[in-house]
């Protein structure tokens, strides 16, 4: 079975980051094995949230795995823990940046995925407890992903762009371009507006082909907290489960749209993120088909 890694916090309330990672990526068909860079009450949009940081944690859970190893097969001897994927979110320090860098090098070399989600802010504002330095630190790690899933927000902040709320196609493919340039590998930009206003999408740029597409469905009146964590994890789950970056990019589109509609009619949601978890038999259902074809 593959074995996808998810380093982001843990919202004890609110569907976000690692309580949407696990669930998503094992009705994928993947092992998701986490390393929890964060506890938090809730996520940091609900006021006098509790958080612990644990950034001085990490260094001892990777210690005790170079330790552990995995036994093989047969029980017979010992092999390195390794993962098909690394999938990092939210990250509570700047020092967690060099802290993903060393799972990479030493869990999940080539051909292992790096799934960088730069979750840092939203609506042109960085989440609470984030300051421009932290910025930088994120950009180091997109500059060395195999897949960036910024939004757009976020891919103004790692272009050192003044943010805009009806960029022009033309300026983000620009800006993603540049990206790619400073050594980013493919990125897919999420929370894209349609010309008629009344679709939303992502923006896929895969490296390998050097090609842009857009994958895009209905914009609903509804803004819902989490669903960056759900379009991330479903990309990570759907590629490891052998669908190509577009394929992927498009289902993720699709399953987020069908889960916000099928929240609409829920008051709390805005906090307590989308109601997923009835939706995953149509998410499943859905790869399979993609799988065949
Ligand atoms: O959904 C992104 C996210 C993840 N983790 C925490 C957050 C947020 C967004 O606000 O606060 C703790």
């Amino acid at each position: 079975m593959k074995r996808v890694l998810s380093i982001q916090d843990i919202s004890c309330i609110g569907r976000c980051s690692l309580t949407v990672a696990l669930p998503l990526i094992s009705a994928l068909g993947a092992e998701c094995a986490v390393l929890p860079t964060a506890v938090l009450s809730a996520h940091t949009a609900f006021e006098d949230f509790f958080v612990r940081d644990l950034t001085d944690e990490i260094p001892m859970i990777l210690t005790a795995w170079k330790s552990h190893g995995t036994l093989s097969g047969n029980g017979e001897g010992t092999k390195t823990l390794s993962f098909d994927a690394v999938y990092s979110g939210y990250l509570a320090s700047a020092r967690q940046v060099q802290e993903v860098k060393e799972v990479w090098r030493d869990f999940g070399p080539s051909p292992c995925l790096h799934v960088v989600d730069p979750a840092m802010a939203d609506d042109g504002k960085l989440y609470e407890g984030f300051s421009k330095d932290f910025v930088s630190s994120m950009k180091e790690l997109v500059l060395s992903s195999d897949v960036a899933v910024p939004n757009l927000t976020e891919l103004f902040l790692l272009t050192n762009t003044p943010y805009q709320t009806d960029a022009d196609p033309e300026l983000l493919k620009e800006l993603i371009r540049k990206l790619h340039a400073e050594g980013a590998g493919s990125i897919v930009l999420t929370g894209c507006r349609g010309d008629e206003g009344d679709s939303i999408g992502s923006l896929v740029y895969d490296a390998d082909s050097d090609v842009f597409t857009t994958c895009m469905g209905p914009l609903y009146d509804a803004i819902y907290h989490g669903t960056g964590d759900i379009f991330a994890s479903v990309l990570t789950g759907a590629m490891v489960a052998g669908l190509p970056l577009t394929k992927a990019a498009a289902l993720a589109t699709d399953f987020v749209g069908h889960c916000i509609q099928a929240t609409l009619q829920d008051p709390d949601a805005k906090w307590y993120g989308v109601s997923f978890e009835k939706e995953i038999p149509y998410l499943v259902d859905k790869v399979r088909a993609e799988r065949v074809n």
